[in-house]
């Protein structure tokens, strides 16, 4: 039978059975050398007496992933088809950089990408709350305004999610845990409380895990993040990965135009225009730099 890995742990992993429930199994030295399986990765389970073996794991389709802290590509989760960044207007406050890069990477993967706005209870001002989503709205992206508190945009947002395999990424305390509860009530999920001091969050959820929302939707909840490094990326392919540099960057004069200070670049003056938002350009520079830097090393 085929299964879902929900958790993976350093003794085997947790599967999700197919009404949602979850049962550990364990996995055989073979699948472990071809590689550590990863929350959502379908996995060909037998059932030995009690015990529920994965013998393979199945080819991957779309990957969320990122870059560790070693350097390397690491998968977040398998199998996805939307990916949810999850930033909160404030405590802690917006992370625009860490918003970029995690965008970066869905495009680069051909991943579908939404921004949740979370927390928008605490923000008095619908000003604050617009002019951070703008920049994401004009690039095409779907925005989510969310509050766990009043329920508001809930809603919403859980019929987007109907019939999909979701990821949240997005640093501590923004709320994805919190936003995995108010989908879902019944289970006993942890939610953690912010330090006092900084406002941010204190890392709560320490293992990626699935949630069944019923009728074939699956809500993956991650550890937040610190940083969301996408060094692993090539330098050439970063500004196709920002959708709103798309319509101009074959209008600059040089074919292989980096967009930094060449001559006659079109997403430049499509910045000056204010066509381009100077932010998302500035996070593209910023980006660069940080992929520069590899290729370098290589
Ligand atoms: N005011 C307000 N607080 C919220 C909202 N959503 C979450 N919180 C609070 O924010 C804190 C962190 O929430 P979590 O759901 O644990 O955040 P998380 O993103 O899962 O954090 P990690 O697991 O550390 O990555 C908790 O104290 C929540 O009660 C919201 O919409 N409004
Ligand atoms: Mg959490
Ligand atoms: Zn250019």
């Amino acid at each position: 039978m085929e299964m879902r890995v929900s958790s993976v742990g350093r003794r085997g992993v947790t599967l999700m059975t197919e009404n949602g429930s979850h049962r550990s199994g364990e996995i055989s030295g073979r699948v472990y050398r071809e590689g550590t399986p990863v929350a959502g990765d379908w996995a060909v389970v037998e059932e030995r007496g009690e015990t529920l073996f994965v013998v393979e794991i199945l080819p991957r389709r779309k990957v969320l992933a990122r870059t560790s802290s070693s350097g390397s590509r690491q998968v977040i989760a398998a199998n996805v088809d939307l990916v949810l960044v999850v930033v909160s207007i404030r405590e802690p406050d917006l992370d625009t950089g860490f918003v970029d890069r995690a965008l970066v990477s869905c495009e680069q993967m051909g991943l579908d990408a939404a921004i949740v706005l979370n927390k928008i209870d605490l923000e008095e001002h619908d000003g604050k709350i617009e002019g951070a989503a703008a920049p994401y709205s004009k690039a095409g992206y779907m925005i989510f305004r969310t509050s766990c508190l009043t329920g508001q945009g809930m809603e919403r947002l859980r019929s987007q999610l109907a019939g999909l395999s979701v990821v949240m990424t997005g640093p501590s305390g923004t709320g994805k845990t919190s936003i995995a509860r108010s989908l879902r009530p019944d289970l006993d999920l942890r939610v953690g409380s912010l330090s006092a001091k900084t406002s941010t969050g204190k890392h709560t959820t320490v293992a990626t895990r699935l949630i069944n929302l019923g009728q074939e939707t699956i809500l993956i909840d991650t550890p937040g993040l610190r940083l969301f490094s996408v060094s692993h990326i090539d330098s050439r392919e970063l500004s196709d990965c920002f959708p709103e540099f798309r319509p101009f960057h074959r209008d600059c004069r040089f074919r292989d135009c980096m967009h930094r200070t060449e001559p006659g670049c079109a997403v430049m003056a499509a910045v000056e225009r204010g066509e381009v938002s100077r932010d998302r350009y500035e996070s593209y520079l910023s980006i660069l730099e940080e992929t520069d830097r590899k290729d370098q090393r290589r």
